[in-house]
């Protein structure tokens, strides 16, 4: 329970954040009330052999809701609150993945706001200007915090999407569990030098290969978010017909057919899915990454036919990216590597106690308070073209806070997406990101593969 001084230190601690909220929310209309988000441990049944003691999760105070964090919706263009509660036993904070909102409400410790302690709060106000599915998790401790359950799902509705019989979203993660459930050690060394470490229970919404109703013959969208901290996946759906309809939360221009398709920590995909014709039917959605396919999520037909069809559906309409002017832009480059060099320093928010890569050749830990200096400054309005360059033999989910880019040409790739917030960057490949840095403030950019945020592959771009 909320008591008046957690209430109290909570308002105390927000200062200039709850001013600069109430000034969008004035431009947009009334405040929202807060949608309430308790920080706090649990227990869930997730792996088969016993119950998880000590799972972290963001209870919403309502009664029917399960153990995983709530799925957030939110409206584009309009106000939304949020009022994070900490009763966990350290510090947290919560960041909004992919939202372009303010400098100030992104949940980078000490960067944007302060450390909410145990006991604390925050309170969050935005309004986000995208549609799409989008992602929260803290900002502080990452690889144990979101590792324990910490990441949830956020639908930003558009009243102009067209609409589907059915909607389902999936939370995809992994689970570093024993055999009778309990948390084993959240990483192995060796492992955060390569390609990261491996959950042992793989779960989508906390279960192990849910199964999801939907009409026969029906459209359905599906929203898929990656947030395990390691796993790459690459999905597939078998036994019904689906079309990728966006990425990242923005729009694919015409949509595609899925065959497969690789989604990074961090990633999100929407599927426009048209359901088998006779009840009791399934199509299953699975990981074909490696050499043993296994299924993510199944879906099964009830009712009688809907008989719909997949060109039944109007594209999405697209979010007001500002597309970069190529022409003027300030190229930067950006080296991805493998460094031993640099002592890793004790955090507040948790170190690894291991470097092992760096950005431009220089290794931060990520959601720590002590960022060398920004990669770049970049000048507010103005277009830049990322070149990014990974010279390491592995795959990075490479984010960027508070702007999208578009990716505008790259040694590895022939189909480029629509702009994005993140990158799966392959092995060896080299990319163009083209962005206008139309938010201000300090930016974060970092690889959604926490093992690898936390021991070096971070920095940050200041906008001014
Ligand atoms: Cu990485």
């Amino acid at each position: 329970m909320l008591n008046r001084r957690m209430f109290l230190q909570g308002s105390a601690a927000l200062g200039g954040a709850f001013t600069l909220g109430a000034g969008l929310a004035a431009r947009a209309g009334a405040a929202p009330d807060p949608q309430i988000l308790t920080a706090r441990f649990a227990e869930a049944q997730i792996a088969a052999g016993g119950v998880t003691p000590r799972v972290m999760t963001y209870d919403p105070g309502d009664p029917a809701s399960t153990a995983m964090p709530p799925v957030l919706r939110m409206r584009k263009g309009e106000p939304f609150a949020a009022r994070l509660v900490n009763r966990l036993d350290e510090p947290t904070t919560v960041h909004w993945h992919g939202l372009r909102i303010a400098n100030a409400m992104d949940g980078v410790p000490e960067m944007t706001q302060p450390y909410v302690y145990p006991g604390d709060g925050f309170d969050y106000l935005f309004t986000p200007p995208d549609a799409g599915t989008f992602w929260y998790h803290p900002h502080c401790n990452t690889l144990m915090q979101m590792g324990s359950g910490l990441t949830g799902v956020i639908v930003v509705e558009n009243p102009e999407d067209p609409s589907f019989d059915s909607e389902i979203v999936l939370n995809l993660r992994d689970w570093r569990l024993g055999a009778s459930g309990e948390f084993i050690a959240p990483f192995k060394p060796r492992d955060a030098a390569r390609g990261g470490t491996y959950g042992t229970v793989r779960t989508a919404n906390w279960q192990r290969e849910p199964v999801y109703d939907a009409p026969a013959g029906g459209l359905v969208r599906v929203r898929i978010a990656a947030t395990d901290v390691t796993r790459i996946y690459t999905i597939g759906l078998e036994g019904a017909e689906a079309r990728v309809i966006a990425l990242d939360g923005n729009p694919v221009e015409i949509p595609f057919a899925l065959d497969r398709l690789d989604l990074g920590p961090g990633q999100r995909v929407d599927l426009a899915v048209r359901m088998p014709q006779s009840e009791g039917q399934h199509a299953r959605l699975g990981n074909f990454r490696g050499s043993s396919p296994w299924t993510i999520a199944a879906f099964r037909a009830v009712g009688t036919s809907l008989k719909r069809e997949l060109g039944d559906i109007a594209p999405l309409p697209p979010n007001p990216v500002a597309e970069a002017d190529i022409s003027t832009a300030k190229r930067i480059p950006i080296d991805l590597t493998a460094t031993a060099e640099h002592e890793p320093a004790a955090s507040i928010c948790g170190s690894l106690g291991y470097t092992f890569w760096a950005i431009n050749k220089v290794p931060w830990p990520g959601d720590t308070p002590d960022p060398v200096a920004p990669i770049e400054e970049l000048k507010f309005g103005k277009s830049y073209v990322l070149e990014i360059a990974n010279r390491t033999p592995h795959a990075h989910p490479i984010h960027l806070h508070g702007l999208s880019f578009r990716i505008l040409a790259s040694n590895r790739r022939s189909v480029l997406p629509p702009p994005t917030d993140t990158i799966l960057l392959l092995p060896d490949e080299q990319a163009q990101l083209a962005l206008v840095a139309d938010n201000p403030g300090d930016w974060v950019f970092h690889c959604h593969i926490i093992e690898h945020q936390k021991t070096g592959m971070s920095a940050y771009f200041r906008v001014a």
